[in-house]
């Protein structure tokens, strides 16, 4: 198997969410056949979907990885158990999310993957990381970076400064 990029997008609303993103980054760091080559900044956005759960936090991360696609959401399925994730009711509050967005410049419709991840486009808390560790990118079926960007406001996206994470 090739070694191949990948970027994953991370978003918790639970239990500390700052630091909990911060420690899946470190995990998704040391899974095996995987290699982290940046991460984007910390993002803090209001809820998409239910407005009764407390705001997100949200990064995306690139990896190269010799990993099939479906094992590595094995691996990404075993982190956010790992930080007591439930599947709830769809949209609901969770303390790990984990989403395979891009997976080199594959297209997969299988029953468990869709790749490039679905709304992508249409969410500036994925679209606006990623644009800041591969503003160059072409996404597969949707086009330039810079082509979405134009056509997705940030609607009250928040960089946390670099400052703020470790402030508890
Ligand atoms: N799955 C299919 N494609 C993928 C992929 N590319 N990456 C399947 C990962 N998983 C993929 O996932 C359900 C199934 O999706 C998995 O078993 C996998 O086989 P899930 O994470 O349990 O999904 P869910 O919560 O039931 O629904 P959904 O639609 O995946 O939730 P989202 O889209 O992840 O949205 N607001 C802000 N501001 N920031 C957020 O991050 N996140 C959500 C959750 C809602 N609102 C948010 C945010
Ligand atoms: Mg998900």
């Amino acid at each position: 198997m090739s070694e191949q990029t990948v970027f994953i997008g991370l978003g918790s609303n639970l239990d500390q969410p700052v630091s909990r993103v911060l420690q899946a980054i470190h995990t998704l760091e040391s899974l095996p056949d995987c290699s982290l080559q940046a991460r984007s900044s910390l993002y803090r956005s209001a809820p998409m979907g239910p407005q009764d759960q407390p705001d997100y936090v949200n990064a995306v991360v690139q990896l190269t990885t010799r990993l099939l696609p479906e094992d590595l959401l094995d691996r990404l399925q075993q982190v956010e158990r790992a930080h007591g994730r439930r599947r709830e009711r769809r949209w609901g509050p969770r303390t790990l999310d984990l989403d395979i967005l891009l997976y080199g410049d594959r297209d997969i419709a299988s029953e468990r993957l869709q790749v490039p991840h679905p709304g992508l486009a249409q969410r500036s808390f994925v679209l606006y990381p990623l644009a800041e560790i591969a503003g160059d990118l072409r996404v597969p079926g949707l086009g330039r970076m810079q082509a979405l960007l134009e056509q997705c406001p940030r609607d009250g996206l928040l960089r946390l400064p670099e400052s703020a994470l470790h402030a508890g």
